[in-house]
């Protein structure tokens, strides 16, 4: 399942380019283009869902490969054993801007608690 006018969908099919650092048969991972932390990679499923909250209900199989490829990429960068933040921002407050599920990959400097 895609959508025309997805940012991210449009990334998954090659159309625009991206920094790919991992990828399955169900996900993509690339390089987030304003990184805000040394490691900042964006983990996705291919299909389209909006949310984490939606992608559970159609399909809660492939949420798990996105959080077991958000894993893969902690380890290849280096991250895993320093510590890492997953976030899934959802909706408008809290500052979803792309609505195709993702995955933010944190890690490569200390962060605060709580977040802004
Ligand atoms: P969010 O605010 O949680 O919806 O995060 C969306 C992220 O997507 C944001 O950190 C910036 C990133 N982003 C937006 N457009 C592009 C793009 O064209 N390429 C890449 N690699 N990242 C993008």
């Amino acid at each position: 399942m895609t959508e025309p006018d997805c940012l991210f969908c449009k990334i998954v099919a090659g159309d625009i380019p991206a920094d790919v650092v991992h990828e399955t048969a169900a996900t993509l991972a690339f390089r987030d283009l304003q990184p805000q932390a040394p490691v900042h990679v964006l983990v996705i499923p291919k299909q389209h869902q909006p949310t984490a909250g939606a992608l559970v209900q159609t399909d809660p199989t492939v949420l798990a490969e996105v959080i077991a490829a958000a894993r893969d990429v902690a380890v290849s960068e280096g991250v895993s054993d320093s510590g890492y933040r997953l976030v899934i921002n959802t909706g408008a407050d809290a500052h979803q801007s792309v609505f195709h599920v993702h995955v933010h990959v944190l890690g490569g400097r200390a962060m605060g608690w709580p977040p802004g």
